[in-house]
């Protein structure tokens, strides 16, 4: 099955709602419609700026999309701080990021966490873009492709197929992010075919060939073309780059 490749820009806590408007104008001014026939790029903004986004894509009709870097576990109540799945389908969201490395490593948050939010995300519509990765000891040791697998498996344990054919899995090796050190496109072949091996076991053949799963970790314009030229890696999360219209625009367009 043909996977369309799927760009994300992972704002993290950078832009304010005035930088937020003018990256998302700078790049529908160099992302034109005809690049969306072969890549979907989406941009995932801090809260406080989805609604600006929603604002600017909604107003000028654009093909980019847009999603949340986190999104609580709970449906409402009182949950201070957290932002349900329902709001930010309510702003039009497409895509909620669960399990980023520094959310699992500074949140402390464990798989079951991640799994409650997956299906919280998925409750409501939302593509949920479930983030693994490795440390660094645990590559230097060689474990990485069985210690990802094992986060796989419990960020998902329970889905039924037909839920884990909606969820996009990203790949983020915890000792690339925003360090400039990328995998090679190996390293990233490597672990990205062994979750897709994985979800034909957890799903079937068939969910497996059409999952996307991303690579995240120092991605930029210059290594962006090797890393998703892999059979496996079907697009990208970007952190750094996606805060720089020109290079996230032209990487989109190479993907
Ligand atoms: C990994 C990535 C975005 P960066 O966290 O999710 O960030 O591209 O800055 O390494």
């Amino acid at each position: 099955m043909a996977r369309k490749p799927l760009i994300a820009g992972n704002w993290k806590m950078n832009l304010n709602h005035f930088e937020a408007i003018a990256l998302v104008q700078k790049l529908a001014f160099s992302l034109p419609a005809k690049y969306f026939d072969k890549v979907d790029v989406t941009v995932i903004p801090p809260f406080t700026d989805i609604r600006s986004v929603q604002t600017l894509v909604e107003g000028d009709k654009l093909l980019l999309t847009y999603g949340a870097q986190d999104v609580s576990a709970h449906d409402s109540g009182a949950y201070t701080g957290e932002i349900s799945g329902a709001m930010l389908a309510k702003l039009g969201c497409t895509f909620a990021v669960v399990g980023h490395s520094e959310r699992r490593t500074l949140h402390w948050e464990s798989n079951e966490t991640v799994l409650a939010k997956t299906k919280a995300a998925l409750k409501n519509g939302l593509t949920p873009i479930v983030c693994i990765g490795e440390g660094l000891e645990i590559r230097e040791a060689g474990n990485q492709v069985e210690y990802n697998l094992e986060q796989l498996r419990g960020s998902l344990a329970g889905l039924s197929a037909d839920e884990i054919s909606k969820v996009v899995v990203a790949y983020e090796p915890v000792w690339a992010i925003g360090t400039g050190r990328v995998a090679t496109p190996a390293d990233a072949q490597e672990v990205c075919k062994a979750i897709r091996g994985e979800l034909t076991t957890l799903a079937s053949a068939e969910v497996a060939a059409g999952v996307r799963v991303l690579y995240g970790g120092s991605v930029n314009a210059k290594n962006v073309g090797e890393i998703v030229g892999q059979p496996d890696v079907d697009g990208a999360l970007v952190g750094g780059a996606s805060l720089k219209a020109d290079e996230f625009a032209t990487l989109s367009a190479i993907a």
